[in-house]
């Protein structure tokens, strides 16, 4: 909606114009990718402007909304941007911070900017990168607004009325011509909202997905200890948090840890509220004053014998979670993914923080302290028991040949280049992939049950079970990550995952999966680990038989099957047969699916139905104060009302089109909906359904057969019933159900196979879906399992 009157362009407008397409231009110059990440570095360097505005003690929430049209929404209670004429360019300040590269920058420089790796590019680019952007500014008593189109000024900067407080609003649309995706994801924003949360206590952020209808505040006046605390939630900790705080030459430095009782480390850094995942100079502050501290304390406290040793990083660290957060001017970003901070001014006020916090906390809780110290002498001693264990295996490793397990079944080949190894669950599916295989270049290695959860698990442990030791060994490559993994003694260059479709089979391969992550994860990054792919079905009759990957090739299948033996006939007297007649069902398919996406919104199917079936396409700009009389109408025969209902939220006006059944239901839909790829993709389907069928009164002639069926939906279902009549189709659960031969022919002949390569990339995600599914306590689980659950049930049935 909004007016779209033409802009004069003078002499700056041009200048302007010029660096904005240059944006255009380039895009990933300046926010990295087009991809989903650089779309949703828009919605970050929005927000991370009114952060800003927040660490400068102005600004105390920040609200988000996607649309239903993926527009966004950002509103904060920040001093507004300045709306006064720029002196030089004759403008109002805001039109320049909106359309001029880099005039974003606060004109005071006193409080620290984001800005660091793709961060901090400018509101600018984000309005060049935008179909539209339209500004709210409340400023002074007064309220402004102005619209851009793809960077370009399409109205004035209008006064509007007074207004109470003060903020700025920024709602954009991203440029479907520059982006590969205009999708955003509720999760990954979500998590950074939260993460950014936490890193600046006592800030709200109120996000909103129109899409879902999810709502969430996060709010945290407790800040990175907050962040600790639910961190170590599902874990059990050994005492309380420890946090500390302090600005020192002009850096801000925070921390915050706690010890559980497991063995694995997480310390996440933090640079101007980016994570910097490859660490840096804080992070090396940190690590210094908690092994000085800690060693401190050991040589001055009056502690038992066996607890007075000399402990090194890694046995401090054990069972640490920790969050370290700086805030510095002109952060230096470096490495592989600019995520490591590089300023050395910064180790020094870190490190004094966190010893003089530790070194106080441990005076006044010498309990606390005496189990911290107990923990970490308890590692140093599994460290050493972890050495002579690998000692032993890695003196056994030189046999050679001799030493390989004798589970194995190894192949000829000794080159690693050609070589496979199956990692296969069960005798019985071991014995399967043993017969079946090319003993030229492929091995089986059977694992017999669960292998151990290495998350819960120390390596000293971990290389005494048998499961590991084999899979070790065969491998060839040495031990563990951060020892000495030297991959060009890997045997194989691809490692295989071969598990049941089924929930145990998806169970062993995360414990696999987490076993090569968190100890192989050169190998990962090599591409050398694989999960291969049996089928999920089988089809067959007399001698006929067909190997069905998943789902979609089983609708495929079944289609082929119908397309050759049966005929559509249309209302329209059009007859459908062959590749037209698969086309068409294709159609309804895609429309059937949309209608369920729909209904998982909120809007009933009946509903939705209506709207598609429609003869025009309604769009945003046809609403005023009243719906369109095509949607009347078409609404009134099927018993539906419909009224328009605005709202005047604090900053903005929305429109909202309320639907009413006979029932007195309501649905209510923001007008965007009318701009949206569920609404826009399935009505173009459904016109193109009509125009090709003249109405939904089908015949299906089957031998000379003619059974009319009404309606899409029904034809969908017969045309189905029809394709599985008179063939077998078995759902396969394990691999033991297929034999030597089918294995081979399905799943290992790199001929038919297909494999899925495991990248660092799935990782990194799932992270903490690791963690909960692997942590300590029982909660978490049980809530991963439902999560997931609609992909596990999809592999169970
Ligand atoms: C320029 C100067 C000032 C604030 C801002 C820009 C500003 C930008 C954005 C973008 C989203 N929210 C924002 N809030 C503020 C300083 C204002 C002053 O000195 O009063």
């Amino acid at each position: 909606m909004g007016p779209t009157q033409k802009h004069e362009y003078t002499a700056e407008s041009i200048t302007v114009l010029e660096g904005l397409s240059a944006v255009r231009k380039r895009p990933a110059m300046y926010i990295g990718s087009t991809d989903a990440r650089g779309l949703h570095h828009l919605v970050y360097e929005v927000v991370d402007n009114a952060i800003d505005e927040a660490m400068a003690g102005y600004c105390t929430r920040v609200r988000v909304i996607i649309h239903l049209d993926n527009s966004v929404t950002i509103v904060d209670n920040g001093r507004g941007i300045p709306v006064d004429m720029h002196p030089k360019e004759k403008r109002p300040a805001v039109e320049v911070v909106m359309t001029v590269l880099h005039a974003g920058g606060k004109f005071d420089n006193e409080t620290y900017k984001v800005s660091g790796g793709l961060h901090g590019v400018g509101v600018s680019v984000v309005n060049a990168l935008s179909e539209y952007l339209e500004v709210t500014v409340k400023r002074a008593g007064q309220s402004y607004v102005q619209r851009y189109e793809r960077g370009i000024p399409v109205t004035k900067l209008e006064n509007t009325g007074t207004a109470q407080l003060t903020g700025t609003t920024v709602r954009f649309r991203p440029d479907e011509e520059i982006f590969e995706t205009v999708q955003f994801s509720c999760d990954v924003l979500r998590k950074r909202f939260e993460e950014l949360a936490y890193l600046n206590a006592g800030l709200e952020i109120d996000f909103r997905d129109e899409r879902s209808g999810q709502h969430e505040v996060f709010k945290f006046d407790g800040g990175i200890a907050s962040f600790v605390k639910d961190l170590n939630k599902g874990e059990s900790t050994i005492h309380d948090i420890i946090a500390n705080q302090m600005t020192q030459d002009g850096i801000a430095v925070e921390f915050a840890l706690q010890y559980n009782t497991s063995y694995k480390e997480e310390t996440l850094t933090f640079a101007n509220n980016i994570r910097t995942k490859e660490g840096g100079t804080h992070l090396a502050g940190f690590k210094t004053a908690l092994t000085r501290s800690i060693n401190g304390y050991v040589e001055k406290a009056d502690l038992p014998k066996k607890l007075k040793q000399k402990l090194t990083g890694d046995d401090v660290r054990e069972g640490l979670t920790a969050v370290v957060s700086v805030k510095l001017p002109n952060p230096q970003f470096e490495g592989q993914t600019k995520t490591k901070l590089g300023n050395s001014e910064v180790a020094g006020p870190v490190s004094k923080v966190v010893f003089e916090a530790l070194t106080t906390y441990f005076e006044e809780n010498p309990k606390d302290a005496k189990s911290i110290v107990e923990k970490a002498v308890d590692a140093a001693h599994a460290r050493e028991a972890a050495r002579k264990a690998k000692d032993l295996v890695r003196r056994k490793g030189a046999l050679s040949d001799h030493s390989l397990p004798g589970k194995l079944a190894d192949c000829q080949s000794k080159k690693p280049e050609e070589s496979e190894l199956f990692i296969v669950e069960g005798d019985s599916a071991g014995g399967s992939a043993k017969q079946g295989r090319n003993p030229k270049y492929q091995a089986i290695l059977p694992l017999r049950g669960k292998i151990l959860n290495v998350e819960k698990t120390r390596i000293d442990k971990m290389l005494g079970n048998k499961e590991i030791r084999a899979l070790i060994t065969a491998m060839g490559p040495g031990f563990m990550e951060g020892d000495e993994v030297d991959l060009t003694k890997l045997r194989y260059h691809k490692i295989v995952i071969m598990t049941d479709a089924d929930v145990d089979g998806a169970h062993i391969r995360t414990l696999l999966l987490t076993f090569f992550y968190r100890q192989y994860r050169s190998l990962i990054e090599s591409g050398y680990l694989y999960i291969a792919q049996p089928p999920l079905f089988r089809a067959h009759k007399s001698n006929f038989e067909r190997f069905i990957k998943d789902e979609a090739e089983l609708s495929s299948f079944l289609l082929s099957r119908i397309e050759t033996e049966a005929i559509i006939k249309a209302p329209s007297g059009t007859e459908f047969s062959g590749a037209e007649l698969t086309a068409l069902l294709k159609k309804i398919e895609f429309v059937k699916t949309k209608k369920a996406e729909a209904e998982n919104m909120g809007i009933p199917e009946e509903l939705f139905s209506i709207l598609l079936d429609m003869d025009t396409r309604i769009t945003p700009s046809d609403f005023a104060e009243e719906a369109p009389a095509t949607l009347q109408n078409a609404l009134a025969e099927n018993e539906y009302t419909v009224f328009i209902e605005t709202e005047e939220d604090e900053d903005e006006h929305r429109y909202y089109v309320v639907f009413v059944n006979k029932n007195n239901l309501k649905t209510r839909l923001a007008v965007e909906f009318f701009n949206s790829r569920l609404y826009r993709q399935p009505f173009e389907t459904m016109a193109e359904i009509k125009s090709m069928c003249g109405g939904f009164d089908f015949a299906l002639v089957k031998k000379d057969e003619e059974k009319p069926v009404e309606g899409l939906e029904a034809l969908l279902t017969t045309v189905y019933e029809e394709a599985h009549r008179g063939i077998n189709i078995q759902r396969y659960k394990g691999l033991g159900e297929m034999n030597a031969g089918q294995l081979w022919e399905t799943t290992m002949d790199p001929e038919k196979r297909t494999f899925l390569q495991v990248r660092i990339e799935d990782f990194t995600e799932a992270d903490d879906i690791f963690s909960d599914l692997m942590g300590d306590k029982v909660e978490p689980r049980r809530e991963f399992i439902e999560r997931n659950a609609l992909n596990v049930q999809e592999l169970d049935i």
